[in-house]
């Protein structure tokens, strides 16, 4: 790995909770290249597919350049006295509750600060909540609840000197990739290292596991109680470790009680696993939304911890409980009080010397005294009229929520809403009243926490487009105009920063545990150079694990466990919607693609939406492959393309959460999801739905290529970007008239010179728009799925492409497929074909022939999914 050059720039990636170093190099215009920072502990130089085309992300397409009022340009003095002046209007008469503030784990540490302070202390209500209700409300309380405090214990070493890694509702090969990559590594190095992964799908994470256990939905709790009693019957309780611990007896009488059949795991399987787990000294038990997301998330999360406290098998050298955070600040949002009912720096709204010492450090008059509304509640709140003024920061609920329809509704039908983004373009800024521009990645400043505390720097490489403002000027530019300009008048994020650590010697004081002290009085050039550094810094304290000691933060200074009870998820299957319907990500994209959807390579790896469901199922229901199907809840309806794959169980069906209004407006899968909730946490049963599932049957079928945007007229539809241009799907329930005039709407090119060939018998008809010799837009219609190569047309727009209507290559180009490899653009049939043609039988053979996965590495587990597909067919010729 090369030094850092004279040119380049130290940051964190944009994306998720591993956090990892970036080198960024400017090339002055506007451009960015990207590479790992080998000496970031988080990633050592690696970085995935989502990181290393991060660069491809930073267009200026559909970019919010300036304070928009009702889709006019205004200024910032005019957008800020104008929200000012709302929100002070709908808090004199309806009082500080009738606001709210919907933030963002993406959000740096110093603008959420900034939120924070402004809603509770000066606002004086806790209306402010984030996505993070979406994605850690069942962590942070099952933490609390056994720590009493919201607190990772590990560091991701812990994973790397683990014996065995049980991955439980975790797709981190997908998800967390690079912290994957550097289990793969650990697991080559220590081939004694077991991996168990626990999921109801065989995910690419399964590609290291020794063992997957496909749990039913919500089996969670069941099957980690039926580890705690087989932990007591085989004698492996820590006695000394619990006597720090409170509440033993009751949880392993309750799990006792636990009906295994719940999991929906053979004996002989769940007996491996406990057998393992007990066998095994140094256990990392890493969960993530499988776990988070359900009406039992914190209870899942307890009966996790229960059996790490009772072991005592927590806080030390690859031993302990492993939440793994998801954005990239959502560790630091938790840190800073992001959340409904939590206060700053880990202190607590409700407890009154709290309220009082953060006030006092404040200078506020009142902090907000009682929690304030939950995510789904908040929003219920805002459809019901009840909340009159919202501001949504750096995040896209109208797409992300449950019950997605509702929410939009309620939006667009609030009194007064605020929208900060990067961009427009997204289903919630379209409902804005003012759109407030923000800087995004690489324009700006602050710091954010990864999943083991470690704080890294964010740093501004690029100028601000147009108007643009960082988040938290967004923030103090209200409140100086709502009057408290004194408490709001930040120069630096580096100010902030310094006042948020001096708040946090406060918690420290009282004897908590988030202290970052140590840095209150860092310069700015001490903030400017900052290091990663893992919390807590506050003299002796510095760094390092929790809870190996046996000392909690409960009011006793013990552990607790938990007795928790096994249920199901709360919508029970009928035979109108018999299916379980699981939603979660796919490798290339983030959330709802506002950002990696910029990306043509990130784009090529899945560009539509899709329904994974069983083979059995999907012979019942008559669906084919690339058919399309209608998903229905009691919510709402999605049109997909079926992916039949037996890596789901039958009778589950799982669908990405990232399509949208913009890229596939039938994609929209929270609009299926409802609006149930954990009742300890808030956090939505985002994945266990019921669905019932048909084959959706289209007058005609179409795939479209173009050099620039478009929005097809269309039942269903989902576009991509393509490094040419664009590229869609389309179906409709009946054919156009005129195909002709179709597909000059579809395009919207009037010039130029219109190319068709149309077989009216067999209602097939391709159009090509070429203007100057180079081809702008294609069309291909047919009544079934249309059979073209779709990544060669795809990079066809521009070129002379004498061959387009063929909608294949010449015969000396075979088809690549879909792109595998994003770093190199490789697609499966090449793949396919060079491991058939050349015997390769390891995932580094294939690197070597083709380049395949020796970039990023993202690619290797679905590498090693081809070759597993391909061995035993190898094996009987
Ligand atoms: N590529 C990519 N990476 C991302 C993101 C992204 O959008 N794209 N987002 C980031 C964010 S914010 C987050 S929160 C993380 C999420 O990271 P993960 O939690 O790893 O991702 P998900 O795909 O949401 O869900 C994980 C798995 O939970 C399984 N699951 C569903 N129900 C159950 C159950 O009842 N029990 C168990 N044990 N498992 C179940 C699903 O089948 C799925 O494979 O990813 C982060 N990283
Ligand atoms: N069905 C289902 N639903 C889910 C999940 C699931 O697994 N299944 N997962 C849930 C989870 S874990 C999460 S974290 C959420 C994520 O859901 P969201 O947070 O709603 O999704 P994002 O696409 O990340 O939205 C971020 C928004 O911020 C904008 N943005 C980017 N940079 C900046 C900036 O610097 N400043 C500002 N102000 N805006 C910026 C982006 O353009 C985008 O509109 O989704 C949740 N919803
Ligand atoms: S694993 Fe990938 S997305 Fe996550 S921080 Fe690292 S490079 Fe970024
Ligand atoms: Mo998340």
């Amino acid at each position: 790995m090369k030094d850092v050059s004279a040119s380049e720039i130290r940051s964190t990636c944009a994306y998720c909770g591993v956090g990892c170093g970036v080198l960024l190099g400017p090339d002055g215009q506007g451009g960015l290249s990207v590479r790992g920072d080998s000496e970031h502990p988080a990633n050592f130089g690696r970085l995935c597919s989502k990181g290393t085309n991060l660069g491809e992300t930073l267009g200026m397409e559909d970019r919010l350049l300036h304070p928009m009022l009702h889709g006019k340009p205004v200024s910032w003095d005019a957008a800020l006295d104008l929200a000012a002046e709302k929100f002070r209007a709908v808090i004199e008469e309806h009082g500080p509750d009738a606001v709210a503030f919907y933030v963002s784990g993406q959000l740096l540490t110093e603008d959420y600060y900034v939120a924070n302070k402004l809603m509770k202390g000066f606002i004086g209500s806790a209306n402010i909540d984030t996505n993070s209700r979406l994605c850690m409300a069942s962590s942070v309380a099952g933490h609390k609840r056994a720590f009493g405090t919201d607190t990772v214990p590990g560091t991701y070493e812990d994973l790397e000197e683990a014996d065995l890694v049980v991955l439980t509702g975790s797709n981190l090969a997908w998800c967390h990739p690079v912290l994957y990559q550097r289990l793969v590594a650990a697991k080559a190095a220590r081939p004694h290292m077991r991996v168990v992964v626990i999921d109801p799908r065989r995910t690419a994470t399964c590609d290291i596991a020794d063992l997957h256990l496909p749990v039913a939905p919500g089996g969670d709790v069941a099957l980690f109680n039926g580890l705690l009693a087989a932990i007591d019957d085989a004698g492996a309780m820590n006695a000394e470790f619990l006597s720090h611990v409170d509440g033993v007896e009751a949880a392993v009488a309750e799990a006792r009680a636990s009906d295994l059949s719940a999991t929906g795991i053979s004996p002989a399987d769940l007996r491996a696993f406990y057998d393992l787990w007990i066998g095994t000294g140094k256990v990392v038990t890493v969960y993530s939304q499988g776990v988070n997301q359900s009406s039992a998330g914190a209870d899942k999360v307890n009966a996790i911890l229960n059996c790490h406290l009772a072991t005592g098998r927590i806080g030390q050298p690859g031993m302990g409980p492993f939440s793994v955070t998801g954005q990239p600040n959502a560790m630091g949002g938790r840190e800073v009080g992001g959340l409904a009912n939590m206060l700053a720096s880990h202190m607590d709204l409700e407890n009154a010397d709290h309220r009082s010492a953060v006030r006092g450090f404040w200078d506020s008059s009142a902090v907000a005294d009682t929690p304030g509304l939950k995510a789904v509640d908040m929003f219920r709140a805002v459809g019901e009229g009840r909340i009159k003024a919202l501001w949504i920061m750096h995040t896209n609920p109208a797409v992300t929520l449950p019950d997605a329809d509702r929410v939009r509704e309620a939006i667009a039908g609030c009194d007064f809403v605020v929208v900060s983004d990067i961009t427009g373009a997204t289903d919630t800024a379209r409902l804005a009243d003012l759109l407030l521009p923000a800087t995004g990645w690489a324009e700006k400043s602050g710091t954010v926490t990864n999943s083991d505390r470690t704080i890294s720097r964010q740093r501004k490489v690029l100028e601000a487009p147009g108007e643009a403002r960082p988040d938290w000027q967004h923030l103090t530019g209200f409140a100086a105009r709502m009057g408290w300009g004194t408490a709001f008048d930040y120069a630096s994020p580096a100010e902030i920063f310094r006042e948020y650590a001096a708040l946090s010697g406060i918690a420290g004081g009282f004897g908590l545990d988030f202290d970052i002290s140590g840095l209150s009085d860092i310069s700015d050039a001490g903030y400017e150079s900052l290091s990663p550094t893992r919390w807590p810094v506050a003299g002796a304290r510095q760094g390092g694990r929790f809870f190996g000691d046996g000392r909690f933060f409960t009011p006793s200074g013990k552990g607790r466990m938990l007795p928790v009870t096994p249920r199901g998820p709360v919508a029970q299957t009928t035979a109108e919607h018999p299916f379980r319907l699981n939603t979660g990500r796919i490798r290339d994209q983030w959330h709802t693609m506002t950002r990696s959807g910029r990306s043509a390579k990130l784009s090529a790896h899945l560009a539509e939406p899709f329904l994974e469901i069983h083979p059995s199922d999907a012979a019942a229901k008559g669906i084919s492959p690339s058919d399309l199907v209608e998903v229905t809840s009691p919510h709402g309806r999605a049109i997909l393309r079926a992916f039949l794959t037996e890596k789901i169980r039958p009778g589950d069906i799982f669908a990405p959460m990232h399509w949208t209004g913009e890229t596939a407006p039938s994609g929209r899968i929270d609009a299926l999801v409802a609006p149930v909730v954990d009742p300890v946490s808030g956090q939505p049963e985002s994945k266990a739905a019921v669905a019932q599932v048909a084959r959706w049957q289209a007058g005609f079928y179409g795939f479209a290529i173009s050099d620039s945007s478009f929005t097809p007229e269309a039942d269903y539809w989902a576009r991509a970007r393509t490094a040419q241009g664009w590229r869609a799907e389309i179906a409709h329930a009946s054919c156009p008239e005129d195909w002709e005039v179709y597909a000059r709407d579809l395009f919207q090119i009037d010039g130029g010179n219109m190319q068709i060939v149309s077989d009216p018998a067999r209602g097939t008809f391709r159009a090509a728009f070429v203007e100057e010799g180079r081809l702008r837009a294609a069309f291909f219609a047919a009544p079934e799925p249309v059979a073209v190569m779709r990544d060669y047309l795809s990079a066809l727009p521009g070129t002379d492409a004498p061959m387009v209507l063929s909608g294949r290559a010449g015969a000396d180009q075979p088809d690549p497929g879909p792109v595998l490899c994003s770093c190199f653009g490789i697609g499966v049939n090449t793949i396919l074909n060079a491991i058939g043609d050349q015997r390769l039988v390891s995932v580094e053979a294939i690197g070597e022939a083709l380049g395949a996965g020796t970039n990023c590495g993202s690619c290797r587990p679905e590498l090693a999914d081809l070759l597993a597909r391909l061995a035993p067919r190898e094996a009987a010729e």
